[in-house]
């Protein structure tokens, strides 16, 4: 793959590559052509001599002291490890320094590189955006880096390291080798438009398309999920008064958060806590009882509730198994406006023998039913398989299952996807080649930017900036 980037910058930057605060050991990350051979000054053989670039054997650990200053004594006593270029991270010349993690002296040891060595600090995402002109990694790959680190849980740490993997590059190549082949057929019978020599078959090209958008839609449906890993999902539980949504909300925590009482009434504030459903954040919030109250703090609390209905994910109406849905369900139910909710009867266990859920107009439009009992958690197991439909669970190693973990790769994706179909489209009105080409062109642009190949120059400091120092 040729790739044309921007220049990089080839002066030596220096940053912290452990968190900030004290540990066992700190990291100093050093990057730049001649690094290491800026910073001998600085260092000193154990037994006190001057240190030469022979001293370090590329990619194994090498005891040495570091200076205070050119004349001052010891910092701190180091390992040092050297990573000749184009065989690191950043593609450059690369020098680690592991030292006792003393948040003070590793600032002192970074000030005396600045000083002393002819290093500057790096900025946020340096050392990665580094990696990325020189071609030791794709955006992508890049972006799996910063999301591997920021990862929430196990599962989307998972998906990250298989992002860095280079999998979802390689299927994006795929699909842009399979563009280009379609594409040039079409531009040559462009460029032979006025001789008699025979033309690309439309539908025949139009069937090759097909593979390709199949492709595309399979990868967007990994989207979902990816962006309930980033982003989470948030479940509102409503209901009237007593129906047992604390109690609904306590067995989804797991414990005992919200009070419960056999009074009506008894929740005002907004409750919220979280759990993890396939390594998603799912933060349930309970709410108010809906009922006709005179109640200043009542009619707050259903006030606050329908607040956060408006922005939720999620919704479940909770009502009871033993009455089935009443006037004031109804009333809720009329209310409620989501394209993800469910009715919840809970209190299951009270109908004795039935299943729990009552019988239901024909004409129901309220979403799925269930039924519960939140006092021996009957039927949350299904509850559970919805809230991971709900939030597009793609479950590992099934097919061929590639989760976007980025917004802007979901929209390069989305953007793919349409030039595609346009072009599928204009191939079978049978349109002009001229007109066939342009979308076609098009989608490939906008993978090359999803790989970071074409066009990102103007967004790569927004990429990088999000990253970490020393990263
Ligand atoms: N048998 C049975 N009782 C339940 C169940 N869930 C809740 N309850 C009881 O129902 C009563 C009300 O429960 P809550 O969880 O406080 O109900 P709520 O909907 O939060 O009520 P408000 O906060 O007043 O709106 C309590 O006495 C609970 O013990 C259940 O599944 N089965
Ligand atoms: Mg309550």
């Amino acid at each position: 793959m040729s790739y044309s980037r921007q220049p990089v910058d080839t002066d030596g930057i220096c940053g912290l590559a452990t968190p900030v605060g004290s540990g066992a050991v700190g990291v100093i990350r050093v990057s730049g052509p001649g690094c290491l051979r800026g910073m001998l000054p600085l260092l000193r053989r154990p037994g006190g001599g001057a240190c030469g670039v022979g001293d370090f054997e590329p990619r194994k650990l090498v005891r040495a002291d570091i200076c205070d200053g050119l004349s001052g004594g010891i910092l701190d006593q180091l390992l040092v490890v050297c990573f000749p270029a184009p065989h690191s991270f950043t593609g450059e010349e690369v020098v680690e320094l592991h030292g006792h993690g003393s948040p003070v002296v590793l600032e002192r040891i970074l000030r005396q590189l600045v000083a002393a060595a002819g290093l500057r600090l790096a900025r946020p995402g340096e050392f990665s955006k580094r990696a990325f002109l020189n071609g030791k990694m794709d955006l992508i790959q890049a972006e799996a880096v910063m999301r591997l680190i920021g990862a929430g849980s196990l599962r989307a740490a998972r998906e990250a390291t298989r992002q860095l993997g280079g999998g979802l590059s390689r299927r994006l190549g795929g699909i842009r080798a399979r563009l280009v082949e379609v594409l040039a057929e079409v531009e040559a019978c462009l460029d032979f438009a006025d001789e008699e020599i025979e033309t690309a078959d439309g539908d025949e090209l139009c069937r090759r398309l097909d593979p390709v958008i199949a492709e595309l839609e399979s990868l967007l449906a990994g989207s979902a999920f990816g962006r309930r890993l980033r982003e989470g999902f948030e479940l509102v539980l409503v209901g009237r008064p007593n129906v047992g949504k604390s109690s609904l909300f306590n067995r989804l925590l797991g414990r005992d958060k919200a009070i419960v009482t056999p009074l009506a009434g008894t929740t005002r504030d907004l409750n919220e806590g979280c759990f993890e459903v396939a390594g998603v954040v799912v933060t349930v919030v309970d709410t108010a009882g809906f009922w006709e109250s005179a109640d200043p703090v009542e009619r707050e609390g259903m006030r606050r509730a329908r607040g956060r209905m408006a922005g939720a994910d999620g919704l479940w109406v909770v009502a009871e198994a033993q009455e089935g849905l009443v006037a004031g369900d109804w009333e809720i139910l009329a209310e409620v406006e989501s394209s993800r909710m469910a009715v919840v009867f809970n209190k299951a266990d009270l109908v004795p023998g039935g299943s729990g859920r009552p019988l239901l107009p024909g004409d129901w439009r309220y979403g799925e039913v269930y039924a519960v009992s939140s006092l021996d958690g009957a039927g949350f197991a299904e509850l559970e398989s919805l809230l991971r439909r709900w939030l597009g669970v793609m479950d590992p190693g099934e097919g061929e299952g590639e989760t976007i973990l980025v917004a802007r790769q979901q929209e390069a994706l989305e953007d793919a996807r349409d030039a595609v179909l346009r072009s599928r489209d204009l191939l079978r009105e049978d349109k002009p080649w001229e007109l066939v080409a342009i979308p076609l062109r098009d989608s490939l642009g906008v993978l090359g930017f999803m790989v970071g190949e074409t066009g990102v120059e103007a967004i790569l400091d927004r990429i990088f900036s999000t990253f970490c120092v020393g990263k």
